[in-house]
């Protein structure tokens, strides 16, 4: 179909067997990938809070990066009676993660795999504490999502995924990868999945703080106004990385976020979504979890300090 085209034809998928992908979370990157899912032809469910029971589902409205949009019949169930899970693909935010997968706990077969899409890091510890004989799989992407209403999603940028294990026991699941990969276009298997995290957690302390607090697409960082803050941020988040053992370069990680400004300048950062909207940010995970190792170690980190205290204030 052409671009910008609707197709109103609701697309069902009748699957006997319990679905795939059971998706907890469907804010705008969940919608997303359930949305992606089930075009690859894997059976998706999402499972909400119950609080939710009594909204209308009439499916989800997708808008592709193309432009084409068109409304899918994705399967959804509820946290009390989450039924049969194969395996668990966690997009919540990241507050959000343990509080969301606590009414779980016994519910879960041992082996079936946890995987943890998130920003921010220290939670998917939490999770293995929770879950001591499940597979928890660490992961993070690069995909840009939208939601503008009730189940309403727009892909707004393709992406890297990359997963690795957190436990012993999720080693020998790189095979979710695999399936991610024919949903997204691509995702990766990476046994250090650590080090993607470490990267992945300064983009987020450069980008979201700053494009929050002074209300800017995340394309407005580039250019001289903003310069001086993220090499400050990326040197600050080198040398914490350093002390923790994962190789970094101040050059390389500010490489990367200028990389992720250009590729997502027409973007609004989630936490200036989160902030507009009068939702909890996710400081504590992404420039909390800095600032925590940070004063482990003894490192000053002034800039993401004043930036964390500034969202605080905010938020
Ligand atoms: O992850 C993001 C976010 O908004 O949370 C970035 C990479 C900054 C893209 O907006």
């Amino acid at each position: 179909m052409p671009s910008g085209l609707r197709d109103n034809n609701l697309k069902t998928s009748r699957h006997p067997l319990p679905p795939q992908w059971t998706l907890l979370g469907c804010g705008a990157l969940g919608g997303v990938f359930a949305s992606l899912l089930t075009l690859s032809g894997q059976s998706t469910r999402v499972l909400l809070r119950d609080r939710h029971r009594a909204t209308l589902h009439p499916g989800i409205d997708f808008t592709s990066l193309e432009g084409h949009t068109q409304l899918l019949a994705i399967e959804r169930g509820f946290v009390s009676q989450p039924g049969q899970i194969k395996r668990l693909l966690v997009m919540t935010k990241a507050n959000q993660v343990v509080p969301a997968l606590t009414p779980l706990v016994g519910q879960l077969a041992a082996g079936i795999p946890i995987v943890l899409l998130h920003n921010g890091m220290g939670i998917a510890e939490q999770v293995v504490q929770l879950f001591p004989h499940n597979p928890v799989i660490a992961s993070v992407t690069s995909h840009g999502a939208m939601q503008s209403g009730h189940f309403v999603f727009r892909h707004t940028g393709k992406g890297e995924t990359w997963l690795g294990p957190v436990n012993e026991a999720a080693k020998g699941y790189a095979y979710l990868a695999d399936e991610l990969a024919t949903a997204l276009g691509q995702a990766g298997w990476d046994e250090q999945i650590l080090t993607r995290q470490w990267q992945k957690l300064a983009i987020n302390c450069a980008i979201n703080p700053l494009t929050a607090l002074y209300k800017l697409k995340n394309g407005e960082l580039a250019g001289p106004r903003f310069a001086d803050a993220l090499q400050q941020i990326c040197v600050e988040v080198a040398d914490v990385m350093q002390v923790e053992g994962q190789a970094a370069s101040q050059e390389e990680l500010l490489r990367r976020v200028m990389m992720v400004v250009e590729m997502t300048a027409d973007n609004y950062s989630s936490m200036y979504q989160d902030l507009e909207l009068g939702r909890e940010t996710e400081i504590e995970a992404i420039t909390g979890f800095l600032l925590a190792k940070a004063a482990q170690h003894g490192i000053a980190v002034p800039v993401n300090q004043g930036l964390y205290q500034a969202i605080k204030e905010k938020q």
